[in-house]
């Protein structure tokens, strides 16, 4: 049996490559694998491409020294609810006439997976599956991912997939494949789900690898949606998580890795301890980065003392504000007290304080702007780079209720580069929040 698999393009003001890769996607590849289907992955996404770098005539995108980088994009026409914004409104990916030319060379797939990511990217979805549906018309398209699950009613009305799977269930997502196209599975050939490595080498190239040691958080912030999207906190095997680690390291080179976990430290003796000790003792040259913020509340000096050793990467912290009642109304995943214990513990194991890294949430519904103000300046005389976080209101949870938005609203209102902008009057404060986050960042790199 033929799949193909695709990673949609983004539509968005701005989209960054921070170790971004459709994992969800990449990880029923590798069961299909296990199954002997035969697939194709088109990642529009995919800066490494060599088809990219030669449909550009040398003119792709670059990656940092780590991995990371800035998407091919064009200036493509905004949607009329973004009519206002004083920005530019791009398509990050592969131009359409290289997904064209590649699908020309494409054989005639039996079924179509499409993943999706953020709620409000979903214009880039329904661009990508009307440019499949044109080539491939009759061929059954799945659509699936963060989007899917949680704006499925929107995506079923208005996607044009044939179907729209809500769920993160790997033996129901097998099921649909088979039923679409009247193919039994040999079931006896699977392994246990969190041994099934991500299909990576699907990929041409790659620049980096994403782990996913963890699903789930512990805890239940307000603001976030994890529980939307997976029934339980679960941990790997740190065996196995090693296991993945050495594999891609040695057998493709990949020095790269960034951790997807929501709540990597969490039960660290028995997880993210035992992970860097192996990296360690294996002598594996890796660099980790964690682009979502660590919990400050878990760090002690041994794990800071682990992270040096196996290769962190600016570490982030979530912080979000330091006003306490708020960080008690969020959530409390951390307080001012134990986030400055956790600085403390990576100074002392070596990183330098502007080599820390602290999210800082803004555009939370009723946050006024001075503790904004206030979290950055704190953050700013401890010397760590700060990241200002904008708020994505999220379909489902509690802060959504004060968004101001429905269940009904356009996901297009989800788009955090918008959401803090929704009264106009704040914009000149928001830049200037952000102006002082960025002056904050220069001076502590300079100093
Ligand atoms: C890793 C992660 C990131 C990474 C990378 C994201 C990426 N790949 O693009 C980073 C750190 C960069 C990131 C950034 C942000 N993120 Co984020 N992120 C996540 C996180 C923790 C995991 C996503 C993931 O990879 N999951 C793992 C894979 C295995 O799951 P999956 O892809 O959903 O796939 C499963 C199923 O959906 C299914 N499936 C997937 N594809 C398909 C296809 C088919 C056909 C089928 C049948 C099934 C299927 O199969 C899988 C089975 O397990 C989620 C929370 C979560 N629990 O999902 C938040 C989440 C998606 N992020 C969120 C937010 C808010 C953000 C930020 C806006 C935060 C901020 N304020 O800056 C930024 C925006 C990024 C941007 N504009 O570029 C929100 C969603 C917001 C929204 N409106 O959609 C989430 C839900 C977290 C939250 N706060 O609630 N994020
Ligand atoms: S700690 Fe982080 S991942 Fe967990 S619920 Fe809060 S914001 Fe979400």
């Amino acid at each position: 049996m033929r799949v193909l698999l695709v990673n949609p393009y983004i539509h968005d003001f701005a989209a960054f490559d921070l170790w971004a890769k459709p994992l969800g996607l990449l990880k029923i590849a590798g069961f299909l694998k296990e199954l002997k289907c035969e697939i194709s992955l088109i990642d529009c996404l995919d800066r490494l491409d060599p088809s990219l770098n030669e449909f550009l005539k040398g003119k792709a995108p670059k990656s940092s020294p780590f991995g990371s980088g800035q998407y091919y994009s064009e200036e493509i026409i905004k949607p009329d609810l973004y009519k206002s914004v004083p920005r530019k409104f791009k398509r990050h990916g592969m131009p359409p006439g290289l997904f064209k030319k590649i699908l020309g060379g494409t054989p005639k797939p039996d079924i179509i997976l499409v993943t999706s990511g953020m709620t409000y990217w979903y214009p880039g979805v329904f661009e990508t599956i009307e440019i499949l549906k044109h080539k491939f018309p009759g061929v059954p398209l799945i659509l699936g991912g963060i989007y899917a699950n949680i704006c499925t009613k929107h995506a079923k009305e208005k996607s044009g997939a044939d179907i729209v799977f809500s769920g993160n269930n790997i033996f129901e997502i097998l099921k649909l494949i088979s039923t679409l196209t009247k193919t039994e599975f040999d079931h006896s050939r699977l392994k246990k789900d969190d041994e099934i490595l991500p299909y990576y080498e699907l990929y041409p190239k790659l620049s980096y690898i994403t782990l996913r040691t963890s699903s789930g958080c512990p805890f239940k912030c307000s603001y976030c949606g994890w529980y939307l999207l997976e029934d339980k906190f679960h941990q790997m095997d740190p065996c196995l998580v090693v296991g993945h680690i050495e594999y891609f390291n040695k057998k493709y080179d990949i020095r790269n890795f960034a951790f997807y976990d929501e709540a990597l430290l969490y039960n660290a003796e028995n997880h993210v301890i035992k992970i860097l000790q192996n990296v360690i003792n294996r002598n594996l040259q890796i660099n980790f980065h964690t682009p979502n913020g660590l919990h400050a509340r878990f760090m002690t000096l041994e794990i800071a003392k682990l992270m040096k050793r196996a290769g962190f990467i600016q570490p982030r912290l979530a912080l979000e504000t330091t006003k306490e009642e708020r960080q008690k109304q969020t959530g409390f995943k951390t307080s001012t007290k134990e986030f400055m214990n956790a600085v403390e513990c990576l100074k002392s194991a070596g990183f330098a304080p502007q080599d820390i890294a602290v999210n800082i949430l803004i555009g939370l519904p009723g946050r006024d702007f001075s503790e904004i103000k206030d979290s950055i300046e704190f953050v700013a005389k401890l010397g760590q780079k700060i990241f200002l976080e904008e708020y994505s209101p999220i379909p489902g949870t509690n802060d959504f209720e004060s968004s101001g938005l429905t269940a009904d609203s356009d996901p297009l209102l989800h788009n955090n580069s918008i959401f803090p902008l929704f009264k106009p009057e704040d914009l000149p404060v928001i830049q200037s929040l952000k102006k002082l986050a960025h002056d904050h960042n220069q001076k502590n790199t300079i100093r």
